[in-house]
């Protein structure tokens, strides 16, 4: 029997190539060899303030993003996962047996919350719950994620633990699948911090949507360290993510992509990185208009009813191992 992964990207905003190249370049890939769940996470996107009817269309958005990616509905499951009602179930199971305290400690929290708690949603503490619910709802083995949630994974793998241990074996204990280059792709701008769809400045991120013009610009925006060398190099990380970025859009190892910079500087990477990134890109802006809302709604739909079918088993065991009887 295959193992099972499971992921989920958030309905909110619009998708960078942080995370394509993080998540869903993977996901794309793990579909043949895994029996594969992917969920548009829309209950989780209410932890911050959103726009009922934005909301309602970036939740279709996302699945024709998913779908022009290469997610393929006929291998994996897709989703939206308020349509599977098993998984706001679960999170309240789980709520009653996770920790304030370790809730407290998450660096998400922390970073969204900023520490403002007469003001902050309580959804965004416990967000970890709800994410936990996803993930052991499907008896998953593999998670994977970009290195920005390898946290909330952590505490998944512990509440699981916990349950199994305090009512018996029920959940299976899933593994992070981290890629190793890509994981957190960092802001033009500001190669210290994630490249992230909930920053104000437009220009620290390159959009799936981004036209060849706009991408261009970003680039050469791209803030740059002291050095001219195109190198990995670790005390370098504005070079370090362009050409983690370039290596990956153009499927090069390391090495090849340091011979072809050899000698030359950002006068020419920076246009050459900005060719490469426009070609990746080409495939799929030319797919993503071509699924219309009926045919996503239809996708969906059937998605939905095979996620619930293995939901339903799971929550059932809990509650009966919990001594709630339905
Ligand atoms: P934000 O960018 O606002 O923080 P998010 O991380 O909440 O958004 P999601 O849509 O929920 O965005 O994330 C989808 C996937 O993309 C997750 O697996 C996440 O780890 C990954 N991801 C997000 N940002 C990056 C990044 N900069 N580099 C690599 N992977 C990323
Ligand atoms: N928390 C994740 C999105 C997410 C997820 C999941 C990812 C929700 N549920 C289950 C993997 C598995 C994020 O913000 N990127």
């Amino acid at each position: 029997m295959k193992k099972r992964i499971f992921s989920g990207a958030q309905p909110t905003g619009k998708l960078h190539i942080g995370n394509y190249l993080g998540a869903l370049k993977n996901w794309v890939a793990l579909q043949d060899d895994y029996d594969a769940l992917y969920c548009i996470v829309n209950l989780h996107s209410i932890t911050l303030p959103q726009n009922p009817d934005e909301l309602r269309r970036n939740t279709l958005d996302l699945a024709r993003v998913y779908l022009a990616a290469g997610l393929d509905p006929s291998r994996s499951i897709i989703f939206v996962q308020s349509d599977v009602p098993q998984h706001a179930e679960l999170a309240w199971v789980l709520s009653c047996i996770t920790r304030l305290g370790e809730l407290e400690r998450m660096t998400q929290f922390k970073d969204k919350g900023k520490g403002n708690t007469e003001r902050v949603g309580v959804g965004l503490l416990t967000y970890p719950v709800l994410m936990a619910a996803d993930i052991l709802l499907y008896q998953t083995d593999l998670v994977p994620v970009g290195q920005d949630q390898k946290q909330h994974l952590e505490l998944c793998r512990d509440i699981a633990e916990r349950f199994n241990r305090d009512f018996g074996e029920t959940f299976r204990i899933p593994d992070p699948y981290i890629p190793k280059a890509g994981a957190s792709i960092k802001s033009l701008l500001d190669p210290e911090r994630k490249m992230s769809k909930s920053d104000e400045n437009a220009n620290g991120s390159i959009f799936l949507t981004d036209d060849a013009d706009t991408i261009l610009k970003k680039f050469k925006r791209a803030v740059t360290d002291s050095g001219t060398a195109i190198t990995f190099d670790e005390s370098r990380p504005a070079i370090n993510n362009l050409l983690t970025i370039y290596q990956l859009v153009t499927d090069k190892t390391a090495e090849e992509c340091v011979v072809h910079f050899e000698g030359k500087g950002y006068g020419q990477f920076k246009p050459e990185l900005a060719e490469a990134v426009i070609e990746f890109l080409r495939p799929f802006q030319e797919k993503v208009q071509h699924f219309d809302d009926e045919h996503v709604t239809n996708i969906l739909k059937e998605g939905a009813e095979k996620a619930r079918a293995i939901a339903a088993v799971t929550l059932q065991d809990v509650y009966s191992r919990m001594g709630i009887t339905r």
